[in-house]
Formats: structure tokens, sequence, C-alpha cells
């Protein structure tokens, strides 16, 4: 009897341990944590994009999502918390040449390392930054972070929160980034293909990824299991749509009407779940125009009124 062929295809295909440090693991993150969703699809828009490994450098601050560079086979630097995006902006400056891709937590991104992260994107270098909004500090035991949901109940707000949420999308757009989409891992395909484009063109480009922290966040907010949670997320979820991709290649002013105050009897407790805006998936905006020497970009301008059309 004949061997079988050998599989091509296989070869040619993503294979997650490749991109992985074995003697790293297994990981430290709880079953079911939609941390290695996020893992899986970085390594993936690697791949797809043609990208080597020593081609790209990962930098993560503190926090659970932090611990991801140490499992990545890429460069990695395991930096202090909430200063991932300055390290990576001196990586960057030093060897412009590495794809340097940013890992941070909710807390780290927007709570202690908010400063870095608004001049970050404020310079716009090319720096690619995904943001694991889990609505709650993983790593130090589920306290409360500045995307905990209102009415989202938390070590350090056990009636719930009564703060209303940071809005990461709007902290972008102010600053000047490049690029912002938002995902969920509830579906790992359309993650990674933001990833991708975060991957492919100049200037800042930030993911923000909805994710379970069903172990500490879930807990208190009756979904304690993995799957009960991300079908919970998954049916506050709005699907992309065709006017959404339209005025993604568009710049886009801002109104207030995009941030609206949220009355505390519509609270609902789930991550991301009390405004529509907070969980549409897919590119929000790019503006990938020039880019000239100080890293300020120049996009082409939309016709008036677009954004209120849209
Ligand atoms: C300077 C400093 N302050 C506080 C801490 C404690 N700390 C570690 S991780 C963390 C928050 C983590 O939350 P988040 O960034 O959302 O990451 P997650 O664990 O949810 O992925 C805090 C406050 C620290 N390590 N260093
Ligand atoms: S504590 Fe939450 S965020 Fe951290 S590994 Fe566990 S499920 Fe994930
Ligand atoms: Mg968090």
């Amino acid at each position: 009897m004949t061997a079988p062929a050998p599989p091509t295809q296989l070869q040619t295909s993503f294979i997650l341990r490749e991109y992985l440090r074995p003697q790293m693991l297994p990981s430290t993150w709880c079953p079911g944590c939609g941390l290695g969703i996020i893992l899986s699809s970085i390594a993936q828009a690697v791949h797809f994009r043609g990208l080597a490994k020593d081609q790209v450098a990962m930098v993560s601050g503190i926090g659970c999502t932090g611990r991801m560079s140490g499992y990545a086979d890429f460069n990695t630097l395991h930096t202090t918390h909430g200063r991932a995006p300055a390290f990576a902006t001196g990586l960057k400056l030093a060897r412009p040449e590495l794809t340097v891709i940013t890992v941070m937590g909710d807390g780290d991104a927007m709570s202690i390392g908010g400063n870095h992260l608004v001049h970050a994107m404020r310079r716009n270098l090319g720096l690619v930054a995904v943001v694991v909004n889990n609505s709650v500090y993983g790593l130090t035991g589920g306290q409360l972070s500045p995307t905990t949901p209102v009415g989202g109940h938390t070590t350090t707000a056990r009636a719930g929160s009564f703060e209303r949420p940071m809005n990461l999308e709007a902290l972008a757009r102010a600053a000047g980034a490049a690029f912002f989409a938002r995902a969920t891992v509830n579906h790992s395909f359309g993650l990674t293909k933001m990833v991708e484009r975060a991957l492919s063109g100049p200037g800042f480009a930030l993911v923000e990824v909805i994710s379970n922290c069903h172990v500490l966040y879930g807990k208190m907010n009756e979904t304690p299991e993995a799957a009960g949670m991300m079908m919970a997320m998954d049916a506050n979820t709005v699907r992309s749509n065709p006017t959404l991709q339209r005025r993604a290649r568009l710049p886009v002013r801002l109104t207030d009407a995009e941030t609206p105050a949220v009355p505390a009897a519509d609270a609902r407790p789930l991550a991301g779940v009390q405004t529509d805006t907070r969980l549409r998936r897919g590119v929000i905006f790019e503006r990938r125009g020039r880019v000239d020497y100080s890293g300020r970009y120049y996009a082409q301008s939309a016709p008036p009124g677009d954004d209120e059309a849209a």
C-alpha cells in the first residue's frame, strides 16, 4: 500500500505552536479565558501578513494580558504597569524596521497607562496596540476598571459601578490615532482580520478586543462560566454593517451624541453591552493619509455631514 501524500497544504498553514514558547506553557490563564483566543489571533495575523517572528516585537505591560509577551515567541518585552506604549515608542525609534505590537489590559492602557497611551496615539508612530477590554482588573482580583459598565459588580464596586465607562474609540479619535477597530473574542476570524488591518498601514493602529473574564467579572455578574459569558456578549454584539465599513474609510467628526451619558435605569452589567457603539465590530475609523516626518497624517477630507448621515 502506498503512503498517503504528505499534507503540503497543512505545512503552509498556520500552526499556533510555532508562535509559542513551549517552555512557558501551560499558561497561568484561567481555562476559557479570552486571552488565549487573542494570542492566537495576533499570531495568525502576523503569519498571514507574511512577517517572520524575528521581525516582530511584542511589548506588554502588567496584568493577565501583560503575561502574553511571555508566551509568544517573538522578540518580547514584559515591561512595567501602564508603560508598554512608552517602551514600544523607544523600541520603534531605535529599530524602525521592527513591527512593534503592544498588548495591554483595560486597566493597563486606560488607568495607570492612560497618559502614555494618549501621547503614543498623538505621536502616531507606526505602532500596533491591542487593548484587551475585559471590564475589570483581572490579575489583581477583579477590581473596578475604567471600562466597567454602569451597573457592573466588581470587588470594589459591590453595589454596581455608577461611573460612565471610558470610550476608547472616542479617545483614539481625539488623540489622533490613524486606525481604530473593535472586535470580540466571540468572533476570532474577525479579530484576526482587524489585527491584520492594523498591521498593514502607517501610523498608530489600535484594536480594542472585548474579552471575557468569567472567573472574576462574570462570577459577580451572573455569568460565571466562559461559554455563558461569551454567549451573553454575543447576544449583545451588533454585527458590522456596510454603512460602518463605508464610514471606516473616511475621517470621522466627533459629536456629543457619540458618547451619551448612560442613564442608570438602562445600565446592564455585562461587558460592553450598555451602548451600541461599545460592541460594534469592525473597523470604526481609518485615517491612512500621508504621514509626514513627525508622524502626523493628512487625511482626505470627508463630505460634510457624512457622519450624521451614517
Ligand atoms: C505601578 C503598579 N501599580 C499597580 C500594580 C498592580 N497591578 C497589577 S496588574 C493591575 C491591573 C490589571 O488590570 P488590566 O490592565 O485590566 O489587565 P487584566 O489583568 O485584566 O488583563 C494592577 C493594578 C502594579 N503591578 N504596578
Ligand atoms: S483572571 Fe480573568 S482575565 Fe485573568 S486569566 Fe483568569 S479569566 Fe482571564
Ligand atoms: Mg482588564
